[in-house]
């Protein structure tokens, strides 16, 4: 019988389905926040005043007070230069509007620890200048005429307030006698408290500024849960807690992480499982008003960035950097409109849109909606194929229709199938330089050629290994092989898990009435030796730890070196460290293995870190880097192994976490419990 399906050269299109955004608790509050999609960041602070440039130097933005090293007094002069007469929140909210956006999120206040906001808490606010007015009282209004949300940035972080630690390394009159975190951050919620009641509802609240090490978790959820106690519909930022990761903007595993994930001026390179995320991003170079900055990126780009960032099922914050006067940059209004233009015609693409089932489309992204009966598509496309003809892979509905966005008539363009894949007959490329969008309708629920998932603990094994074969298509049922042969209707039908006892190739296809209907996935489990134990004459809880200081670029040879201190820990921790910067560890014993099997081992460290099974370097997370976690697995049998944790922290902030996971031990921080040394009888 001829093929039906040529699935292999599908695969080369890869169209695995993306799992959407769980719908959780949080569900509700969050919905407005998930269609809208698109929003804009405003940074507008005294920084507006010097407009980037200090001392003949250009290059600066809201940073300005900390990279310029401005002391405190001269920097409060700006206050009698800032009077933003030409400000006018209808201008703002409706240039806002009609770009597509649908909420606003401005600085109330920014690291500088000015409030833009009539504040009785200090009187460091907009009221002592020139203006003596709220502008947020303008703005909340004006959202609340033309429907956007209103939401305010606020910064943790606080380079005037007596009582924010630490103080600039390069402050040298601002003494801390006196200075108490806690009284900050009474300071803070009674900030947050007139935020959150003189401004009506208010959509998100945006935190920043929260890696210095006197903020931390507890604080964190205490902020948190008094914000929502205020307003409980209110949606938070994980920068409110201390768990973020670098710019990449998610929290760590296991920490307190708010509402939504914050990349900063980057898009994750893939969609996000359950995950809520927002990437923030500048249309120059600056957040803060630079004069010089001309480094605009076209309004095309950031088109293709909301829909990149659409198509991934995140949110697109883009930033305007209002003069002091209370003028957006022409640059910025000009982009605006151009963006305006374009999401008049294809906003439905971007609003109210879920990520896209597909992996990755060679000609541009795709977004999708419900529709009664089927599955709406927009494609974007960013590469209009020389042929005229779309294809879209891997996809077995049927067409309902298809049309160009841009067309109101809506002209149906010629959908033919070829194999699994369909094919849209395009009209001539569109003469518009922002790229178009095409709409097709399919009937039913959405079905793509996926091939099923083998899940596994490890891809190795001692002596034996449980597999899992996973779908969520419906009506389809899998076979698979374990003799490296093709599925076909004479492999037996995938029901429950089941174990393997020797290496092979595993192979798995999805059927629909007696037809394949997916690639097919292979998956090569090997059979492994597990290390032997060793035998510890006498042991005692805890590991052996030798601490060192020395400036590092990546682990050295630290058994040469003569350790500043040694003794014993319960596990690996850093505490006996008396630098902050510019020193290392190095932790040595046994890990008591409980049972004979795989094991993952994990570092997660800032800066690097290696870690030794039995004499071998297992996980290698060396050389400088913010917190990166490394994982690598071993066989190893029952009983004690030795085990070498080496640690080194250049500058910055620090920490290493080490972790263990097995078929048996869900993935943790290393118990206290498996740790040993030897001491002498
Ligand atoms: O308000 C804008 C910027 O002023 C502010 N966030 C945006 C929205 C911002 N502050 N700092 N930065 C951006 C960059 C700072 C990066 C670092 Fe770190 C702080 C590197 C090391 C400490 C945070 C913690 C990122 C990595 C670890």
């Amino acid at each position: 019988m001829k093929k039906i399906y040529s699935f292999l050269l599908i695969t080369l299109f890869s169209t695995t389905v993306l799992s959407q955004n769980s719908t959780s608790a949080s569900g509700d509050r969050m919905q407005w926040w998930r269609e809208a999609r698109f929003g804009m960041f405003i940074h507008w602070g005294l920084y507006a005043v010097p407009a980037g440039e200090w001392n003949g130097k250009t290059g600066y933005g809201e940073w300005i007070r900390n990279s310029a090293e401005i002391p405190i007094d001269v920097y409060d002069h700006f206050r009698e230069k800032f009077n933003p007469v030409k400000f006018d929140a209808d201008d703002w909210v409706r240039m806002a509007r009609d770009a597509g956006m649908k909420y606003i999120v401005i600085t109330s206040k920014h690291h500088d620890g000015f409030c833009m906001f009539g504040t009785d808490q200090t009187d460091f606010n907009i009221i002592n200048t020139p203006f003596h007015h709220d502008p947020m009282k303008d703005l909340a209004a004006a959202c609340r005429k033309y429907g956007l949300k209103f939401c305010f940035y606020y910064s943790i972080m606080d380079w005037h307030h007596p009582d924010y630690l630490p103080r600039r390394s390069w402050e040298k009159f601002r003494p801390v006698t006196g200075a108490e975190f806690r009284k900050y951050v009474f300071y803070m919620k009674a900030e947050l408290k007139e935020l959150l009641t003189n401004y009506g509802d208010i959509g998100v609240l945006w935190f920043d500024g929260e890696w210095e090490n006197t903020w931390n978790e507890k604080f964190g959820k205490e902020i948190y849960s008094y914000c929502r106690s205020l307003q409980p519909n209110i949606i938070i930022n994980n920068r409110v807690g201390a768990g973020r990761m670098d710019m990449e903007g998610l929290t760590k595993e296991g920490a307190f992480g708010g509402d939504f994930g914050t990349p900063e001026q980057q898009i994750p390179a893939t969609g996000l499982t359950g995950v809520d995320w927002e990437t923030c991003m500048t249309m120059n170079d600056h957040w803060g008003y630079n004069k010089n900055d001309k480094n605009f990126k076209s309004a095309n780009e950031m088109v293709r960035m909301l829909a990149d960032i659409a198509s991934k099922g995140g949110n697109y914050l883009l930033n305007v950097g209002p003069t002091s006067e209370g003028v957006f940059p022409d640059e910025s209004i000009e982009r605006l409109n151009t963006i305006g233009g374009w999401m008049k015609v294809n906003g439905e693409s971007v609003w109210g849109t879920k990520a896209s089932p597909f992996r990755s489309l060679d000609w541009g992204r795709c977004t999708r909606k419900e529709i009664p009966g089927g599955v709406r598509l927009y494609l974007h496309v960013f590469n209009w194929p020389e042929t005229s003809n779309l294809i879209l892979p891997g996809i077995l509905n049927e067409p309902a229709k298809a049309f160009m966005l841009s067309d109101v008539g809506q002209s149906p363009l010629k959908v033919t199938r070829f194999e699994d894949a369909l094919i849209i007959a395009l009209p001539v490329q569109p003469s518009d330089s922002l790229h178009p969008v095409v709409v097709i309708d399919l009937k039913g629920k959405l079905d793509l050629t996926e091939p099923p998932r083998i899940v596994s603990d490890f891809n190795a094994f001692v002596d034996s290994l449980k597999i899992k074969l996973q779908t969520d298509r419906e009506n389809v049922e899998i076979r698979y092989t374990l003799d490296g042969k093709d599925c076909d209707l004479s492999s037996p039908v995938y029901k429950v898990p089941f174990y393997i006892r020797k290496a092979l190739q595993i192979n798995a296809r999805c059927f629909r009435d007696g037809k394949p209907v997916s690639g097919m996935n292979s998956a090569i489990i090997r059979n492994v030796d597990a290390a032997p134990a060793v035998k510890v004459n006498n042991q005692a809880p805890g590991l052996s730890y030798a601490y060192y200081e020395g400036n590092w670029d990546s682990i050295p040879e630290f058994s040469g070196m003569k350790p500043h201190k040694e003794g014993v820990l319960p596990n690996i921790i850093l505490n006996p460290a008396t630098a902050k910067e510019f020193y290392g560890f190095s932790f040595g014993g046994f890990v008591n293995i409980p049972a004979t099997g795989m094991y993952a081992f994990y570092t997660e460290s800032d800066d690097g870190s290696t870690l030794w099974i039995d004499g071998k370097k297992l996980v290698d997370n060396d050389g400088l880097h913010g917190a990166v976690e490394v994982e690598a697995v071993v066989a190893l049998k029952k009983g004690f192994h030795s085990i070498r944790v080496d640690y080194f922290n250049k500058s910055g902030s620090d920490g290493i976490t080490v972790s263990i996971r097995s078929t048996t031990l869900k993935k943790q921080v290393m118990p206290d419990g498996m740790l040993f040394h030897e001491v002498a009888k």
